[in-house]
């Protein structure tokens, strides 16, 4: 049953949604596993430049199924609100499922996202505001409320006792006043939320089951990850992760497939390395270099607009990526932005007070104290927008990308070379 899982092999951004944007041509079946709207994967076809949240990259090639995953969690007038734009766009909807079993993303889990970074002071994790994390925490509390029970029709009798724990919940640990909230009022939230399950309706439904059938019949699944697995809630840099299973893991528990469904896994790594929010990030550059990256690059969040945080390459990041995802082969991303530079930096190891370390630790004081220890490369300034296979290629960026193969332990299969879907290089 030929599945095959796309993840981000760094702190997310890396590129995924251009990665799966290719290989859905070769794919019946496209599903969104895990995360929400804090998820922003960019598609560019053309001269249109498509920004996908919610629902999977799939749904912008003809003829593919497009699943949201049990694994999400959903804003239900948000994803209306991206349906709508896609629609108005030309975008055939007719071929989207989402699961019954995805969470919802109520108002309170906004204002509780706000309430907690707030009340973090300096601990802050720098999230995208968006209630994900209140929202996963409710699933693992059972105390959620699923795409399923949006349709019931006693929604308000559902929302009370809920949004009554939450307000508890909210008073008890920041003070906050919850008298008038509109948040909290299950009426209202009942309201707002009938119009956008009338709109979903025809899309909710039990999504592994469609899954199940479609590996039987031998059809070819893609499971597009988002954010990354230096993200991963059990395997990332811990807490300055999302609430999710970024990595592959969460392509099973959140699409309902088993592990014998997956026969290929593709880490998707930027030829440097970028990170939004807060922690560590020990290739950081808060120099001259960092802000041509960024420019270069053009690092400013797909969801919020905010700045990246630019970096050297951190291939311990990478290299345990592969290790944690038992990745079959990796796509690197971007490596045109680093035309230019004389010379390139890799991050091998880190150095934490006397010793070295081939692994992000476990504990966040002393990967925030990491140094990367770094190997340094010859650059090149050929422009390599418009190479289209590997040989034509500077004999430094082959030489660069070929360390990177060394060094993470994992072959590379694909290159982007750009944004356009043209601009793709695939290695035999
Ligand atoms: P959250 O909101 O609870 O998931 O935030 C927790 C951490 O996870 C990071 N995170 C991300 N990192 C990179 N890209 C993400 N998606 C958007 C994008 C981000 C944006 O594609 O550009 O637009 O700003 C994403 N989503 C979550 C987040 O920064 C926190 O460190
Ligand atoms: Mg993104």
């Amino acid at each position: 049953m030929p599945a095959v899982a796309i993840i981000g092999a760094q702190w997310g951004d890396e590129g995924k949604g251009k990665v799966t944007d290719h290989l859905t041509a070769q794919a019946d079946v496209v599903v969104r596993y895990q995360g929400g709207a804090n998820a922003g994967h960019t598609v560019w076809i053309g001269t249109e430049r498509f920004a996908l949240h919610m629902v999977p990259t799939g749904l912008l090639r003809p003829g593919c199924l497009a699943i949201v995953g049990n694994g999400t969690v959903l804003e239900p007038e948000r994803l209306v609100r991206e349906l709508d734009e896609l629609e108005a766009r030309g975008v055939d909807l007719s071929l989207l499922r989402i699961s019954d079993r995805a969470h919802v993303v109520l108002p309170a889990h906004r204002l509780q996202d706000r309430l907690e970074e707030e009340a973090r002071l300096e601990a802050r994790i720098g999230t995208t505001g968006l209630g994900i994390g209140p929202a996963y925490v409710d699933k693992a509390a059972r105390t959620g409320l699923r795409m399923g029970d949006l349709l019931a029709a006693d929604l308000e009798a559902r929302l009370t006792p809920i949004l009554e724990r939450k307000r508890r919940q909210l008073e008890a640990a920041y003070g906050f006043q919850a008298t008038d909230a509109p948040e909290l009022d299950p009426a209202a939230v009942a309201a707002r939320f009938s119009a956008a399950a009338q709109r979903l309706a025809p899309f909710v439904t039990d999504t592994a089951a469609i899954l199940h059938q479609a590996a039987a019949e031998g059809r070819r699944i893609l499971l597009e990850g988002a954010q990354g697995t230096l993200l991963d809630l059990d395997h990332g840099t811990y807490p300055f992760v999302t609430s999710s299973s970024s990595s592959a893991g969460g392509s099973l528990t959140g699409s309902g497939l088993g592990p014998r469904a997956i026969t290929r896994l593709i880490g998707v790594a930027k030829a440097y390395t970028t990170r939004v929010g807060e922690g560590p990030f020990p290739t950081e550059l808060r120099d001259a270099t960092g802000d041509w990256l960024r420019e270069r690059g053009q690092e400013f969040g797909t969801t919020t607009g905010r700045p990246r945080r630019c970096g050297w390459l951190d291939l311990v990041a990478v290299r345990y990526s592969v290790q944690v995802n038992g990745l079959t082969d990796l796509a690197l991303t971007k490596l045109d932005a680093l035309s230019g530079l004389e010379r390139l930096r890799v991050c091998t190891a880190y150095r934490v007070d006397s010793g070295l370390l081939d692994r992000p630790p476990a504990r966040s004081d002393l990967m925030e104290r990491a140094e990367p220890v770094y190997e340094e490369h010859p650059g090149w300034t050929e422009d390599l927008s418009k190479c289209r296979s590997f040989d034509q290629l500077p004999p430094a960026a082959q030489a660069y990308v070929q360390r990177i193969e060394a060094v993470a332990g994992c072959p590379v299969s694909l290159l982007s070379l750009g944004p356009e879907r043209s601009q793709t290089v695939v290695r035999s």
